[in-house]
């Protein structure tokens, strides 16, 4: 008898470290943020990277599951991580208005269930971090993709420059329009003039090359995560099928040149044909006549010389695309039961830019009530456009100039173009401070950034100087 209760007891201590085990068993994921050497074009220069220890960019997930990750912040410069599109708590959005700083050689905590499924990306909301580098894919997979089981490769693009950031925009204030010392022109395109664009952290000089097979299809996850430039991506001679915009799934839309705006994400599908062949995939600069790109290549393809500069200017992105998009999965048909209106203003000789004649920080929060079908009409009053990003939110593209679209696509970054007005929709359920935002990060930081406040929600600590 005796023994049998020992015995019980030696189970019962065995199964419960084993359940301790099991829930214990699956650590933190560590991303760890740091900067690397990197030479672009010849010349050596230093970047941000956001790595797991074993090398892995950014984070790879499935939709349900916990996302438990420590950020080590191994730089000499304060940082923040924002898990950008991501549905989450409010505590876990990753700005200054959420959590205080990761300081250098400190660590942040992060714990939330993937309540979606797509491309998305992880970037730095502190100052201009983002230009170098800040930021990495975030891929959660939703076990559908295996149905026809598409290689998957990620496209992750962004404007590099020699110059340091803050230089960039002491020059921008200056009206000296990056490194040319020309005068803004009445309608502008860039404001910086860029070294390079890069493509998973390389040039067309020593580009990516992607093994693929004849016959299979590929899903390219391209995300735009340039700190100022909008960009053309073209799939040149594969007929290309966009599926999601910023993750969310729409009715495919054939093409073979695709506009992704700052911030954006596209997920488009091509088909490798029978046959040996090499297919470059390109992003070009709006307004440049730079480009970067990959290259899907089967096995024994040699891969030609290719060139970072196009044979022609690319011009301005403009919504034929953007009106064609259909949401496989819109909101529920609603009257907006409130309406935010959000100017988008500026003074291009200033270098000052705002939102409702507001410049950050100096702003009065856009209040909003909870369980609401709210709309916000974005009015660009400007000359440029605007890549206008909302936190912790997805929303409906309902509205361009006047017309309405019809299951517009699902979004969390719109581009509102020059001296346009663009309505989108979404349900207020999700309680916090969000902020509100053009992602061009000069507009940013040069103040057009505000945020919104559900009504009851505590203002942020960091802006009511408890923090
Ligand atoms: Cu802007």
């Amino acid at each position: 008898m005796k023994i049998g209760l020992w015995a019980a007891a030696l189970i019962w201590i065995s199964l419960s470290t084993g359940v301790a085990d099991a829930s214990s068993s699956k650590q933190p994921t560590i991303l760890i943020v740091k900067k690397i050497p990197l030479v672009v074009n010849g010349k050596k220069t230093e970047l941000f990277r956001i790595e797991q220890p074993d090398g892995t960019w950014g984070y790879h997930g499935a939709k349900g599951e916990e996302f438990d990750a420590i950020v080590k912040n191994q730089t000499d410069e304060p940082t923040v991580v924002h898990w950008h599109g991501l549905i989450l708590p409010n505590n876990q959005d990753g700005t200054p208005i959420t959590q205080p700083l990761i300081m250098p050689g400190e660590e942040y905590h992060y714990h939330f269930k993937l309540e979606q499924s797509g491309t998305y990306w992880m970037h730095s909301h502190y100052g201009l971090q983002i230009q170098q580098h800040l930021s990495a894919p975030f891929i959660i997979s939703d076990g559908e993709e295996t149905k026809n089981n598409p290689q998957d490769v990620t496209m992750f693009l962004v404007d590099f420059s020699y110059k340091n950031p803050e230089r960039i925009l002491k020059d921008l204030k200056k009206g000296m329009k990056g490194t040319s010392m020309k005068m803004p022109a009445a309608r502008d395109l860039n404001d910086v003039k860029y070294d390079a664009y890069l493509t998973n952290y390389r040039t067309l000089e020593d580009p990516e090359i992607i093994r693929v097979t004849p016959g299979q299809s590929v899903r390219l996850r391209i995300i735009n995560g340039a700190a100022a430039t909008n960009f053309f991506v073209s799939t040149g001679k594969l007929k290309g099928e966009v599926i999601a915009t910023d993750g969310q799934s729409v009715t495919p839309l054939q093409g073979t040149e695709f506009q992704v705006a700052a911030a954006q994400r596209l997920d488009v599908l091509v088909n490798i044909p029978k046959g040996e062949g090499v297919y470059p995939i390109l992003a070009q600069g709006e307004g440049t006549n730079m480009q970067t790109g990959l290259v899907l290549a089967t096995q024994n393809m040699q891969i030609p010389v290719l060139s970072e500069k196009a044979t022609k200017v690319a011009g301005a992105l403009n919504y034929a695309q953007e009106r064609q998009y259909k949401a496989l999965d819109p909101l529920q048909i609603k009257k907006p039961e409130q309406t935010l209106s959000v100017n988008l203003g500026g003074d291009m000789a200033k270098y000052i830019w705002m939102i409702n004649n507001q410049e950050w920080p100096n702003v009065t929060p856009l209040e909003i009530t909870p369980n609401k079908r709210v709309e916000i009409v974005f009015h660009n009053e400007t000359e440029m456009a605007h890549p206008m990003h909302f936190h912790g939110h997805t929303f409906e593209v309902t509205e361009i100039d006047g017309k309405s679209l019809k299951d517009g696509p699902m979004r969390d970054t719109v581009l509102v173009l020059p001296h346009s007005t663009v309505k989108i929709k979404f349900d207020a359920i999700h309680p916090g401070n969000w902020f509100l935002h053009c992602h061009l990060v000069y507009h940013q930081e040069a103040g057009m950034m505000t945020y919104v406040n559900y009504k009851g929600f505590p203002f942020p600590k960091s802006l009511t100087g408890e923090l």
